[in-house]
């Protein structure tokens, strides 16, 4: 089969585009990817996009894929072998993990950018009680334990990255309490694929972003990921 022409629409801090560039990348598929600002979205962009949301990728220039899960599942029947599992249950289960996943990426960013201190003690909460599932499940799982990488890790990588360079001493995330889940991040951050998904002033970004947004603990996470 010919390879299309795939052309990845991104936001360079967004952890829904990392997932698919992860992809993109671990399956050494040829592609382009397109940078825009999401506080100024270009007109053909909002066209483009059903949800106003990045990632889109735009296969042979004219056909739109939208939702980074949708993206990664076409990437992934691409190029086999597969990155989820053959078995219809583990592959259902693996999917509603990586929705799992989905979540607690946004309980990350509500933490991290919480208007006051309840809020941020809240989504830390919930954060810890989401990161204790995951430890149970990578503790358990022969999917994160049999295989070098699934669509599972390209979803939780983003989420680790993130919780490493922001090491808060009110962070939800403490490897020693997560050991399974820190040894995963040890061997996901070590793959071109992941290291290769963010830009080499990815923690800068990450600390403009936040800043853009504003929240209580934003000072004292820009100051860590400036630190960097
Ligand atoms: N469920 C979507 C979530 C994507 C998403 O939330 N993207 C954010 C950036 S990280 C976005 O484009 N937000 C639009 C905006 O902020 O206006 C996916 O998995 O692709």
């Amino acid at each position: 089969m010919d390879l299309p022409d795939l052309h990845l629409v991104s936001f360079p801090v967004c952890p829904f585009v990392q997932r698919s560039l992860i992809t993109l990348r671990y399956k050494e598929l040829p592609h382009e990817i397109t940078y825009i600002s999401l506080a100024d979205p270009p007109e053909w962009f909002l066209e483009r996009s059903p949800l106003g949301k990045v990632p889109i990728l735009v296969v042979n220039q004219n056909t739109v894929v939208f939702e980074s899960e949708v993206i990664n599942e076409y990437v992934d029947e691409l190029a086999p072998p597969s990155l989820l599992p053959e078995d219809p249950l583990a592959r259902a289960q693996a999917r509603a993990w990586i929705e799992f996943l989905s979540e607690q990426t946004a309980v990350l960013h509500r933490w991290m950018l919480a208007g006051d201190e309840d809020a941020a003690v809240q989504a830390r909460e919930q954060a810890c009680a989401g990161l204790e599932r995951l430890e149970a499940l990578v503790a358990s799982d022969p999917l994160f334990t049999e295989r070098e990488f699934s669509l599972m890790d390209a979803a939780l990588a983003p989420l680790l990255m993130r919780y490493t360079l922001v090491r808060d001493p009110a962070s939800p995330w403490d490897p020693e309490a997560f050991p399974h889940l820190a040894a995963r991040w040890e061997r996901l951050g070590r793959l071109p694929a992941v290291r290769e998904s963010v830009r080499e002033d990815f923690a800068l970004r990450l600390a403009d972003f936040l800043e853009s947004k504003g929240g209580v603990i934003v000072p004292r996470l820009t100051t860590l990921l400036r630190d960097q």
